[in-house]
């Protein structure tokens, strides 16, 4: 910042002073002259400030090597011999060459002659030559602007030798309370001031009410809560209700023998799923209902065949940490079966663990979000529907929906969408109708159907924010000042269909 007393001085020498022409007088930066202005009116009515816009013709580059080493015509006059010499040859050893030939012939400093012995060469047709750009250019640069006639600026401009700079400076005249010294503003009013009446000969600064304040510490939300609380958002839009998804561990009952996937299924082998050692063996059973899921697994029933192999109790007692968010949606609809409590609609948002290989986009546990509807005479047609419905509140409308298989729905369907970017359909999420085999063992009546389809929460994150290693949004090598400065969640929501 300029010496406050400078500018003062300045003032009260002149009557009133622009701060460009300030700075050039006192040799010192613009911004350090402005810096000053800004901290004088801060004591009120010290000075008077008005601000002006002006332009300014600035030197480009190729204007500074124009005035260092001539114009490009001068530059080709120069290396002209007498005995002349081939285009060529100027334009390999002249720099803007081209240009600099043009202008050289049409000042008629240079001539061609195709008839020279040897071929057409190039020779002064002037004995002497004056450099007009050069010259205009020095002008300008010590500011003698009103020595260079308009057309002439507006050559050098065309020629981008130089350019228009629009200037912001501030006229500085005297307030009504000017002084040329200015006593040193208190910043803060004390206890003391207020009790002796000090205060009264103080001068304070103003409060600057355009501040921004102080960012207090406070702790950030890792991007996947806030995806989660998008997603949860929109379920509860839907008139959802969230499952209690409070136990990482579960029993293989509930994971995959209420679900009606049998005992031998490979998903069910320590390779992709993470057995629990201790304790080991889950404890409770609902007696008659372990014998309706075994009787269905075993010998089937309600029409189905079963899977005709022995289903053991050991089996179904494993702990486990749960692959699905699915068994907790089992529970809740085994809940609503013995509680007659139809319809539901029901969600779920929270960790799953899969004993898988691991990659830039999977780790070996990711959160499953899950969408389950249960009432009489539901449909696919239903289930179709409710995904548009869902999706759609994320901007989502061009979907797909593809056969695919799932041990406990029947039919299933993996959910397609349409990628703008990439020009292709990409994997959102799976779906399906819950198999007669899970749920009537469950109580539940036979014209009730269950809907449901799932998807990641880590998928929709990384798009979100830009993330292509999952180990940069999970785990030990997360950068916690991305979670700091990660900007809020806003889903691209829609209410209607676009
Ligand atoms: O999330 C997935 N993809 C996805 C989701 C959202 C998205 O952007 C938002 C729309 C804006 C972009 C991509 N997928 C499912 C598809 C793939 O990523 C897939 O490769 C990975 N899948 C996980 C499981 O893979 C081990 C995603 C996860 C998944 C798959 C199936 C279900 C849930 C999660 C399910 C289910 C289900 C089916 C029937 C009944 C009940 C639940």
């Amino acid at each position: 910042m300029a010496d406050l007393k400078l500018v003062l001085q300045a003032v009260a020498d002149t009557g009133g002073v622009d701060s460009l022409e300030l700075a050039s007088k006192l040799n010192t930066d613009h911004q350090k002259v402005v810096g000053a202005v800004k901290s004088l009116q801060s004591h009120e009515d010290l000075i008077k400030v008005e601000q002006r816009q002006s332009k300014r013709w600035d030197i480009t580059e190729e204007g500074k090597e124009v005035v260092a080493n001539g114009s490009h015509e001068a530059r080709v006059y120069q290396v002209v011999p007498e005995e002349g010499i081939t285009q060529a040859q100027i334009m390999s050893s002249v720099p803007n060459a081209k240009i600099g030939f043009s202008k050289a012939m049409s000042a008629k400093w240079i001539k061609m002659d195709k008839k020279a012995e040897g071929g057409p060469k190039v020779f002064r047709s002037a004995d002497t030559i004056e450099d007009k750009v050069q010259l205009c250019l020095l002008k300008i640069q010590n500011l003698q602007l009103e020595d260079v006639p308009q057309d002439q600026r507006a050559e050098l401009k065309k020629r981008k030798l130089i350019s228009e700079v629009k200037v912001t400076s501030y006229f500085i005249s005297k307030g009504d309370k000017f002084s040329l010294t200015v006593a040193k503003a208190d910043v803060d009013l004390t206890p003391e001031m207020i009790s002796s009446g000090s205060w009264k000969t103080k001068t304070f600064k103003p409060y600057n009410f355009d501040a921004l304040g102080i960012q207090p510490p406070s702790g950030h939300l890792h991007p996947l809560l806030k995806v989660r609380a998008e997603y949860r958002q929109i379920f509860l839009e839907m008139g959802f209700s969230e499952m209690p998804t409070n136990n990482f561990v579960e029993s293989s009952f509930w994971n995959f023998d209420a679900l009606f996937q049998p005992q031998k299924h490979p998903a069910r082998d320590a390779h992709d799923t993470f057995f629990v050692s201790d304790p080991a063996n889950a404890q409770i059973f609902e007696e008659d209902y372990r014998q309706r899921v075994e009787k269905v697994h075993s010998e089937g029933g309600y029409g189905s065949l079963g899977y005709k192999c022995e289903w053991k109790t050991e089996e179904a007692k494993k702990n486990l940490l749960r692959t699905h968010t699915t068994a907790v949606s089992a529970r809740m609809l085994y809940k609503t079966a013995q509680a007659n409590s139809l319809p539901v609609k029901l969600f779920s948002i929270d960790r799953v663990f899969r004993n898988e290989n691991l990659d830039a986009t999977h780790l070996a546990e990711f959160h499953q979000i899950e969408g389950v509807v249960a009432d009489r005479g539901l449909t696919l047609g239903d289930l179709m529907g409710v995904i548009h419905a869902f999706f759609l509140k994320l901007g989502i409308t061009k979907l797909r929906f593809k056969p695919a298989y799932n041990p406990y729905t029947e039919p299933s369907m993996e959910i397609f969408s349409y990628h703008e970017g990439l020009k292709k359909w990409v994997e959102i999420g799976n779906s399906g109708v819950f198999r007669p085999e899970m749920l009537l063992p469950m109580g539940l009546p036979p014209d009730v159907a269950v809907i449901a389809w799932g998807l990641s929460l880590e998928r929709p994150t990384m798009i979100k924010y830009g993330i292509n290693n999952i180990r940069d949004l999970i785990g030990p090598r997360v950068n916690l000042q991305m979670v700091h400065d990660n900007p809020m969640c806003r889903l691209e929501k829609s209410r209607t269909a676009s």
